[in-house]
């Protein structure tokens, strides 16, 4: 047997922590934190240590499965898979158009394996459809919303590591490692800004992990967040601790925010959220009395009421305070493998968010967030011209992610044709004519330039480090399989129908808000390798890519990259009083935000995220699952011995949309009155379980209450019921 220890990175979420991979014959046998890595101290999560489980796990699909007619399936080659596929599509694009072709991109695919991305989405520029879907506008569309609004900063953020204040709304970064606090190892990270003396406001109605790390915590109710930054921007502008001269230089609508934000004095935000008027008081003041610092929101206010306008105001509130990136200081969110740019110290002017292009159904465009995911199912459904009728899911799961699940089964089934790219027999692969599995993350090679990349999907997202790591494949796809990776399908369908491919890079001047494009034409007579991609994506970036291939373990670079001043040519300013937003702000002045409890929905849903599982991934691993495959959901021990509930006791949970399954588990870190489920549950075949499908927290939600902009409809602060479960959901 041939045994060795070699540098990887995991790339299970978007922290991408640096590992070492014990590899056995080919085969990972063992995961571990890298001590060698700078800037991690070896961290790794349960799902990183569960990479070898993943890789080996007998149910991993090894070949490209066709449904028959039956709806079991069967193997076939790839040649054969590839000709039916590409019938199909050149019927469909000569009967209806390219617009009835479109494709989702979950989350899978964009974090595992970014390069296959971008293959697909030149197939479908070249097959002329912006059919182009992905989870960005069921996650944190807000975030994109809220820059167009608002206008961005150049130079971005300042940064956690330099700041002695922070507020953080509805995240919960030491678990979810996505935004909120560097992703590098949090609780450490949040440890150290301690130490330093950092204090922290965490606004979220559940005492998290990061939130006993606070020095204030507002453990509010849901669905009142804009209220809380309405009333903390209020207590900012009438004790003065705003930064006048930074709002003079760069921002307009200071005194129409000011005017906007007068009814939300502390007492009645206090009133409303639930939270003693004296900590209010203090979080406001924390926040505007620190020298550095930043606010950031996350899904808990997307997924709630009013995203739009929470995220809106989290960035007055940083330009109020002038909390983005100075002159002369070290430059954030550097690029490595990105190109060189010279950040300055200047806004970005809003920009319009909605486009022409418009979906048939809920009213919706094409907007700054992209295409509206959560109305795809009903695109699907609805009959007439532009009706999209095959659908490429690529590492994404639909069945488990997109609202009101019966409606995405019956658009599924609807289809003429479904290919889902992935590596497992998914709750969505289900519904397809033909799964393709990739080859797994270790058994292909990767770069740290996906996260670099975060920081144009939101103002404090990606690393504000200069770090960069590169892995090769260090494990084989396993003996007898025929994978193949996602870029690679979509060349050769693309090769199949006579296409030419032009490959998207970022070049010179990229910065925090604009990524300038070149197009490359790819060699159409030879399928490139996934480290061809990895090579032609970096090929205009700051270091070389040979040059961080010399650090297997990663390396943090000094590139002594400063903040420029403001150009005297800019007029951009930043917008403090946009009239959407000031419309809105008015409107819950008068009413309320968050549903109140009624003796049909006495209790509220609120979203969550598992240390053990990403997304729908990792339910199956018995060493992440402790030996349960049913949705946990968490009670507060009242609510629990109101409804005679104990520990592990089923429970079905209803909304006015549906219902479904899951195990309580007792959480004093909760308000009363909330029940706090992690989605991603509910795999049926995999578990081979009837009552286990009930178990999707997407069967409580539907397009009922919906943002009029990116469509995502209400996942948080939701009036649901909890009744024990008899056995019959
Ligand atoms: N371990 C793990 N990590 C992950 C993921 C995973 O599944 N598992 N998923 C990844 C993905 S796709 C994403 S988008 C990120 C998400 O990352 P985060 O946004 O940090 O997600 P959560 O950890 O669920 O934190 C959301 C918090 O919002 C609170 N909340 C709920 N409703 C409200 C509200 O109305 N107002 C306020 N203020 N708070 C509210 C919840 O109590 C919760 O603590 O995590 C990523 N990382
Ligand atoms: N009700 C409710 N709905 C939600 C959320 C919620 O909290 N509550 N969260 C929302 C958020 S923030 C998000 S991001 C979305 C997530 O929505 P999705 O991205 O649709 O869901 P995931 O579960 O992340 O799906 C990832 C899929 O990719 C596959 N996969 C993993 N690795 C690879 C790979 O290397 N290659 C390929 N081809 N496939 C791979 C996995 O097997 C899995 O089936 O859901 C959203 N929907
Ligand atoms: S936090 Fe866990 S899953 Fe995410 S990259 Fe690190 S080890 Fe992997
Ligand atoms: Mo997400």
């Amino acid at each position: 047997m041939v045994t060795h220890v070699t540098p990887s990175i995991c790339r299970n979420c978007l922290a991408y922590c640096p590992i070492l991979v014990t590899v056995e014959d080919g085969r990972a046998v063992k995961v571990a934190g890298d001590p060698e890595a700078p800037a991690f101290e070896g961290y790794t999560c349960p799902k990183g240590r569960a990479l070898p489980a993943q890789h080996n796990d007998s149910a991993r699909l090894l070949r490209i499965q066709r449904r028959r007619s039956d709806g079991s399936f069967e193997s076939v080659v790839a040649d054969e898979a590839l000709a039916a596929v590409s019938a199909k599509i050149r019927e469909v694009l000569d009967r209806d158009g390219p617009r009835a072709i479109a494709m989702y991109s979950g989350t899978g695919a964009g974090v595992s394996h970014p390069v296959g991305v971008n293959v697909a989405r030149a197939f479908f520029r070249a097959i002329k459809s912006r059919m182009v879907f992905s989870p960005i506008t069921i996650d944190k569309p807000a975030e994109y919303t809220s820059v167009a609004l608002h206008g961005n900063w150049h130079a971005g953020l300042q940064t956690f590591e330099t700041s002695d204040t922070w507020l953080v709304v509805g995240a919960n970064p030491v678990i979810a490692k996505s935004n909120g606090a560097p992703a590098n190892n949090p609780g450490v990270r949040l440890k150290q800004a301690q130490a330093r003396g950092m204090k922290m406001v965490v606004i979220d109605p559940r005492r998290t992990e990061t939130a006993k790390r606070a020095h204030v915590h507002l453990q509010c109710r849901p669905g009142e967040d804009a209220a809380l930054l309405a009333g903390i921007i209020h207590v900012i502008m009438a004790e003065g601790l705003y930064d006048e001269r930074f709002v003079q230089e760069h921002a307009v609508g200071f005194d129409v925010l000011k005017r906007a934000v007068a009814p939300f004095t502390p007492e009645e935000v206090a009133r409303r959220a639930d939270v003693p008027v004296m900590q209010l008081l203090e979080a406001a003041r924390t926040f505007g009395c620190g020298r550095r610092g930043g606010a950031i929101c996350s899904t808990g206010p997307s997924f709630s009421t009013h995203s739009n306008l929470s995220f809106y105001l989290a960035l007055c509130l940083n330009t109020l305070c002038g909390r983005w990136a100075r002159e002369g200081d070290v430059a954030p969110f550097p690029n490595v493998l990105l190109p060189a740019f010279a950040p300055r110290a200047q806004p970005y002017a809003p920009y319009p968010v909605a486009s022409e292009r418009r979906m048939r159904v809920h009213g919706l465009t094409e907007n700054a967030c992209g295409m509206p995911t959560a109305a795809l199912a009903d695109e699907i459904l609805l009959d007439g011209e532009g009706q999209v009728k095959v659908l490429f899911c690529l590492g994404g799961n639909p069945v488990l992610s997109w609202p009101d699940q019966a409606k995405t089964e019956a658009a599924l089934s609807k289809l003429e044709l479904l290919v889902v790219l992935d590596y497992q027999m998914s709750a969505t692969a289900q519904f397809a004519h033909y799964v393709v599995p990739p080859p797994l993350s270790l058994e292909v090679p990767g770069s740290t330039q996906r996260v670099e990349a975060l920081k144009y999907h939101g103002v404090s997202r990606g690393y504000s480090i200069p770090w960069a790591q590169y892995t090769p494949a260090v494990a084989q796809p396993p003996a007898g399989s025929e994978l193949m990776d996602d870029g690679t399908f979509f060349f050769r369908l693309a090769q199949e129908l006579g296409l030419q491919l032009d490959w998207m890079n970022v070049r010179g001047q990229a910065s925090s808000l604009e990524n300038p494009t070149e197009s490359i034409p790819l060699d159409m007579s030879r399928v490139p390798s996934v480290e061809d991609l990895i090579e032609l994506s970096c090929r205009n970036s700051r270091i070389p890519l040979s040059e961080v291939k010399r650090h297997p373990h990663g390396h943090v670079y000094e590139l002594g990259v400063q903040v420029e001043g403001r150009d005297p040519a800019c007029e951009a300013m930043l917008q403090l009083g946009d009239p959407t937003m000031m419309r809105e702000l008015q409107e819950i002045a008068v009413g309320p935000a968050a549903p109140t409890p009624s003796e049909e929905w006495p209790l509220q849903l609120l979203c969550r995220r598992a240390n053990n599982f990403m997304n729908s991934v990792g339910q199956g691993v018995p060493s992440l699952n402790g030996g349960d495959t049913h949705t946990p959901a968490f009670m507060h021990p009242s609510d629990m011995r109101a409804l005679e509930l104990t520990e592990g006791h089923l429970v079905v949970i209803r909304s006015a949309s549906g219902h479904m399954l899951a195990r309580i588990q007792a959480d004093d870190s909760l308000r009363v009155g909330l029940v706090s489920v992690v989605h991603g549950f509910g795999s049926p075949v995999r578990f081979d379980a009837s009552e286990l499908s009930l178990g999707s927290v997407t069967r409580l939600i539907d397009m009922t209450e919906r943002d009029p902009i990116s469509g995502i409809p209400r996942m948080s602060a939701l009036p649901i019921r909890v009744e024990r479960y008899g056995g019959a959901a």
